[in-house]
């Protein structure tokens, strides 16, 4: 899953595809590097971020939907917000990436009336507050206790398993400390079911380890992304769309070696 985020102030990449031809001309780079998904974003939710209004969401992400609708993967929409989700939806997304798991009542029967994909992300306390003092007694439990009840209510509203991926939320109201058990252990979430989608680009604890800048964090982003699809991760949610790419296609190969291959002859 490709990120375009259509923002002045994300913490990756804000501002540089803030203006509708230079999201698109960079969703195209992304597909072409091998994206099996686009995801739209037009709110920032960095620690601290501040809120945008539903009117400018939409002003910044329906015109880089529709350009991208018609060229052969599908779009998601990052959005937390019912109505962005509606004309999204109606402008031919065909995925919902909603870091509050579809909280809003508004929200979950948009997706319910329609047949979208939908991930629901599992966050602590909101993007202004969640990093001030993130604490759990058991941190993978408790997310896992939250994503198996958050899915229950997606299904008793009507939205089938077959269309719902889960995400433990990287960074989403956690210290390095949460992140690092949360990948480590993330068999735990494919054990609930569904797909698990994880988003660990270019994110702080990367920095944390490696000391690196925001734009020096694609090997420790792609060793996460790795990391994650060799603990049962089916999406990976990432800036860097070809070093991902790269570093899969070695996870593949070595997964699905031969064993004894047949020596070739002549
Ligand atoms: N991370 C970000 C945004 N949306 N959605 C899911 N499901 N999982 C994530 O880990 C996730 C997400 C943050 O990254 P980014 O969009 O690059 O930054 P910003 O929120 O500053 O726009």
């Amino acid at each position: 899953m490709g990120v375009v985020n259509v923002t002045p102030d994300s913490f990756a990449d804000g501002g540089r595809y803030f203006d509708k031809t230079r999201a698109v001309e960079h969703a195209l780079r992304l597909i072409d590097e091998g994206a099996d998904i686009l995801d739209i974003g037009g709110e920032s939710t960095r620690p601290g971020a501040g809120m945008v209004t539903a009117g400018e969401e939409m002003r910044r992400v329906l015109p880089v939907v529709e350009a991208l609708i018609g060229n052969g993967i599908p779009v998601s929409v990052d959005t937390n917000k019912a109505e962005v989700m509606r004309e999204a939806l109606a402008a031919g997304a065909s995925m919902i990436n909603d870091i509050s798991a579809l909280h809003s009542t508004e929200a979950m029967a948009v997706v319910a009336q329609s047949d979208c994909a939908v991930c629901l992300m599992h966050m602590q306390n909101d993007p202004a507050s969640m990093q001030a003092a993130p604490h759990y007694r058991d941190v993978v439990g408790e997310i896992k206790v939250y994503l198996s009840a958050r899915l229950a209510a997606a299904e008793a509203a009507g939205i089938c398993r077959e269309r719902i991926a889960i995400d433990p939320g990287f960074g989403f109201g956690k210290t390095a400390a949460h992140n690092l058990v949360l990948l480590r252990e993330l068999g735990e979430f494919t054990g609930l079911g569904v797909p698990v989608l994880v988003g660990w680009s270019r994110k702080g604890t990367i920095g944390k380890i490696t000391g690196r800048a925001t734009e020096d964090r694609v090997h420790g982003s792609v060793a996460a992304a790795l990391m994650a699809v060799e603990r049962g991760a089916a999406i990976v949610r990432v800036h860097d769309v070809a070093a991902t790419r790269d570093a899969l296609a070695m996870h593949c190969a070595v997964r699905d070696a031969v064993d004894n291959p047949v020596p070739a002859h002549g």
